[in-house]
């Protein structure tokens, strides 16, 4: 096989066909296992290639790239780009790109499934009854869950997921409110059914509260000892958003102290560890950060990074221009 001009570096196993495509253009390294990587093994990796495909457990930062002088283009594989630092790769003019809009709908799909397994206790129900616990009848009045149709669904973030979310409630004639920085438009609300309110009053009205903000420092335990006491007792909190957002030492202990129904959670603190109360509690729904993880949509945002890849290397229909671009300003090239 004859050497390309540019070479990449994935670095955790993709689609093989996305690789085959990616090898179309350029010397491809994939690595064929996950792994967490410390700052100098990425340096090691990033050093002798022009661009990567990275996930969510890369971090990217000034450290990573000191003395890098090749590298010109960064492919996250996620919208949540927090794992990025944005103005140490303007500055070294790396393009910097992520998978917007490919996720939307399942990510959106994702929070009702954990808010319906989570409000109707369907994991501890599985796990009663694979422990072969059902014997002769049941109480009736037993495995009461919550009941989400005709409840108020808040939500914190209405970003593209946020607003997926809320367009799902209407066949559960929900009554949507929701928070986030900025208002939306109000065409906007309306096509959504979503009402914009304080945060304080989200936290006190919400019956099914879903997370769905980027993280950040502000965002930084936006749910934490002080917010939960402010939810109902009968509430359910579902998080699809960051780990790091809620205080998983303060839910866990709202959730054994029965001032909080239950949970559903697809991300923690210091993931893949997760807080060792939140595994000894059966009003959680835990998952390992799976909201985007349908077959078409894992290979749309493994197409799409490659796709961003490619295009900030100067290859394909979209050469120089990645469709999804976080650092225009970092164009021009190194
Ligand atoms: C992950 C996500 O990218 O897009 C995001 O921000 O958190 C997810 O879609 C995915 O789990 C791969 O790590």
């Amino acid at each position: 096989m004859m050497s390309k001009p540019h070479s990449v570096w994935v670095s955790r196993p993709l689609f093989p066909e996305v690789l085959a495509s990616l090898a179309g253009y350029v010397n491809v390294h994939a690595e064929t296992g996950e792994g967490k990587r410390t700052p100098g093994q990425l340096r090691d990796k990033l050093a002798d290639v022009d661009g990567a495909i990275i996930g969510l457990g890369d971090r990217i930062d000034a450290e990573v790239l000191a003395g890098n002088r090749r590298l010109r283009a960064i492919a996250n594989l996620g919208v949540g780009h927090n794992n990025l630092d944005l103005p140490a790769l303007t500055a070294a003019r790396i393009l910097a790109t992520n998978t917007p809009d490919v996720l939307t709908q399942t990510t959106a799909d994702y929070a009702w499934a954990l808010m319906l397994a989570a409000a109707r206790r369907v994991g501890s129900a599985e796990r009663w009854l694979r422990a072969g616990h059902w014997h002769g009848g049941m109480r009736f009045d037993d495995w009461l869950g919550v009941d989400i149709h005709g409840k108020t669904l808040g939500i914190l973030g209405m970003g593209r997921i946020g607003q997926a979310v809320a367009r799902r409630a209407v066949g559960f004639d929900m009554s949507v409110i929701y928070h986030n920085r900025s208002r939306l438009p109000a065409a906007i609300e309306r096509e959504c059914g979503a009402a914009w309110v304080e945060k304080s009053e989200l936290l006190r009205r919400a019956d099914h509260l879903v997370l769905v903000l980027p993280y950040s420092a502000q965002s930084h335990h936006a749910i934490g000892a002080a917010e939960l006491a402010q939810m109902k007792a009968t509430a359910v909190l579902l998080n699809i958003a960051r780990g790091g957002i809620v205080d998983d030492a303060a839910l866990a202990e709202a959730l054994r102290e029965g001032r909080l129904a239950a949970a559903g959670l697809d991300v923690f603190e210091g993931e893949p560890a997760l807080h060792p109360a939140l595994r000894e509690l059966e009003n959680v729904v835990l998952s390992p950060h799976i909201a985007s993880a349908s077959a078409e949509t894992r290979r749309a945002m493994a197409r799409l990074a490659a796709d961003n890849l490619l295009a900030a290397l100067g290859y394909g229909p979209r050469a120089g221009d990645p469709p999804s671009l976080l650092n225009p300003e970092a164009r021009g090239g190194r």
